[in-house]
């Protein structure tokens, strides 16, 4: 399904004299509020692939119904997405869950919709149905070296698959570790993974980056072999310069402090980017800024402050995804509420007074400094990163339109009830 320009012009206009009037009042308290629009023109969230059927849990999955029920029909959800918002302009796949059958025809279609192809994900976490050797007690990690080199076999075809559509990294999320004590000699789960890693490190091509994504917990639970950013920062930093840590905000223990760990990561130039989500317990996997918005607000705020200590482009220099699933939400809305919580972290962290904010640091005016941040997390920007969307050709209210256009009736009327989208 294409949405049609005119659609969203005749949204705009319905909606144009309401957001007029919020857009003036907003800017009105906000000396940057041009140069702000203009960054958030320019910032682009990814789309997971696996993000766009509904997703369930060991207990169950209600599934929804007009799903994709394959790779173009996903990539067609994405350009809807970025049809209305202009800021989910790439895709990042999945292998084998998405391995094209046609390049071409694909990356044309890619081009048609306006999307980029961001991070390819290896998946050494299940067995496939036509694989020799089982990942069941891990892959980089096992004991057992032809299974290593099955799994550096996997990642290396995954960065062939990737370099055929223009992809410029690997995403190495390994379930790999251990549910009981005594099951596993660490130090040699840790050697095994190192050793396997330099083997696929050594495949990348110059201009490709890998990301290292840590996890406390799941599916093993006793322990992980990348279980938290010091080992992932451990593997990137004797993988050598291509080599990152990436922050899943669900892969952290209770009550850490994620935004931290971010500042520390940006100092280190060890940052590669985000799995965006949120999480009151596990690894939810639930909307962004839907438990914890502030926690999102810190976090782009030392962002924004350790690009800006480093000279990096906002929008380019760091790999910006969400990572989520929906168990009982419609998948678009769901992402397309993603995305927008994340602008609005974004454009409040652009507010912050950092000059104000140093000050008060520096004199240790505890106060002072929470009254920056606090009164920036209250101000409301929704009207500049609407005005951003609207500047940008996207939607003044994206789940309006969708809901007013039964965009999902329309994709249900196309595919039916019964497909079923790969992915979790
Ligand atoms: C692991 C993870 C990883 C993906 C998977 C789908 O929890 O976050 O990023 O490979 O979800
Ligand atoms: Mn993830």
């Amino acid at each position: 399904m294409r949405i049609d320009k005119k659609q969203i012009d005749q949204h705009n206009s319905d909606v144009q004299k309401t957001h007029q009037k919020r857009f003036d009042f907003a800017k009105s308290d906000i000396p940057n509020a041009e140069a702000i629009i203009q960054k958030l023109i320019d910032f682009n969230v990814a789309i997971p692939s696996w993000a766009l059927g509904t997703g369930g849990t060991r207990f169950a999955r209600f599934s929804g119904a007009g799903e994709p029920g394959n790779l173009e029909q996903k990539m067609e959800d994405i350009g809807l997405l970025h049809a209305l918002n202009n800021s989910s302009g790439a895709i990042s796949l999945h292998i084998p869950w998405d391995i094209p059958s046609d390049y071409a025809a694909i990356k044309q279609l890619a081009t048609d919709l306006n999307l980029k192809f961001d991070a390819m994900n290896s998946n050494t976490f299940q067995d496939q149905k036509d694989q020799a050797l089982s990942y069941k007690f891990g892959s980089l990690q096992n004991t057992n070296k032809a299974i290593r080199r099955q799994a550096i076999e996997h990642n290396i075809e995954v960065i062939k698959h990737g370099v055929k559509l223009g992809s410029k990294a690997l995403t190495v999320w390994l379930s790999d570790g251990s549910c009981f004590p005594g099951q596993l000699n660490f130090r040699k789960a840790f050697q095994n993974t190192l050793e396997s890693l330099h083997e696929i490190y050594a495949a990348l091509p110059s201009d490709w980056k890998v990301f290292v994504e840590y996890k406390a917990f799941e599916p093993n639970f006793y322990s992980m072999t990348v279980g938290d950013w010091g080992q992932s920062l451990l593997y990137a930093n004797k993988l050598g310069p291509k080599a990152f840590t990436l922050v899943d905000l669900g892969h952290h223990l209770p009550n850490a402090n994620i935004e931290q760990i971010v500042a520390l990561l940006m100092m280190e130039e060890k940052l590669a980017g985000f799995h965006f989500n949120d999480s009151k317990y596990g690894d939810d996997d639930l909307t962004v800024g839907s438990i914890k918005p502030y926690q999102l607000f810190l976090i782009f705020n030392e962002l924004v402050e350790g690009m800006d200590a480093r000279g990096l482009n906002h929008a380019t220099d760091l790999g910006w995804m969400i990572d989520a699933s929906h168990n009982v939400k419609d998948p678009l809305e769901d992402l397309l509420q993603s995305v927008e919580a994340i602008m609005l972290s974004y454009a409040q962290a652009l507010l912050v007074d950092r000059t104000q904010l140093n000050k008060a640091q520096e004199n240790n005016d505890v106060v002072a400094a929470q009254e920056i941040l606090q009164n920036t997390f209250r101000t409301d920007l929704r009207a500049l990163v609407a005005e951003a969307r609207l500047r940008a050709g996207g939607a003044l209210d994206p789940i309006a339109f969708y809901r007013y256009n039964k965009i999902r009736a329309g994709l249900i009327k196309e595919r039916g009830t019964n497909t079923i989208a790969t992915g979790l």
